[in-house]
């Protein structure tokens, strides 16, 4: 069976990438971004479904659409990374991979971005490598959703 898409959710203030802290963030915007991963995801044969909010129940209820639909997930809680056991308990009812993206190398930064209640649901973590990260989340995610197709 056709494996469902992948979501990619993005968190707060992500849809101000590339207008402040180009040093932080680079100077690429979340439209650069998702044109990154619609082009990656039909490399890879996936379908993508790119997504920004700055209000946590959105992403919430974006998180319980993927549990029912999504083949994996791709996600950048931006600040609830820290802070959102809800986002957490989400994410633990999704059966489906799920990849937490940080575009700055959070252990770099303040300690108060070293925590994240994600990454107990997060399949892998990956941060640090700039936006590039959300590609490699889904060429990591093809390799999981092919494996999974393998044994169906
Ligand atoms: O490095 C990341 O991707 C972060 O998830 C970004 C979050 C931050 O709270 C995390 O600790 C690490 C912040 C996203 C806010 O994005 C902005 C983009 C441009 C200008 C200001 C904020």
């Amino acid at each position: 069976m056709k494996p469902g898409p992948v979501f990619v959710l993005n968190g707060s203030n992500l849809n101000l990438l590339g207008q402040r802290e180009p040093h932080i963030y680079g100077h690429e915007t979340l439209a650069d971004v998702e044109a990154m991963c619609r082009r990656a995801a039909q490399e890879l044969g996936l379908a993508v479904e790119f997504r920004q909010t700055n209000a946590e129940h959105q992403l919430i209820d974006w998180i319980q659409e993927a549990r029912a639909t999504a083949g994996g997930i791709v996600i950048n809680p931006a600040g609830l990374t820290s802070t959102s056991i809800a986002v957490l308990d989400a994410l633990l009812i999704c059966q489906c991979p799920i990849v937490e993206v940080h575009i700055s190398n959070i252990y770099r930064r303040e300690s108060f971005r070293h925590h994240s209640y994600v990454s107990h649901a997060a399949t892998g973590v990956i941060c640090g490598c700039g936006t590039h990260g959300y590609v490699l989340a889904l060429q990591h995610l093809a390799r999981l959703i092919g494996k999974s197709e393998d044994r169906a």
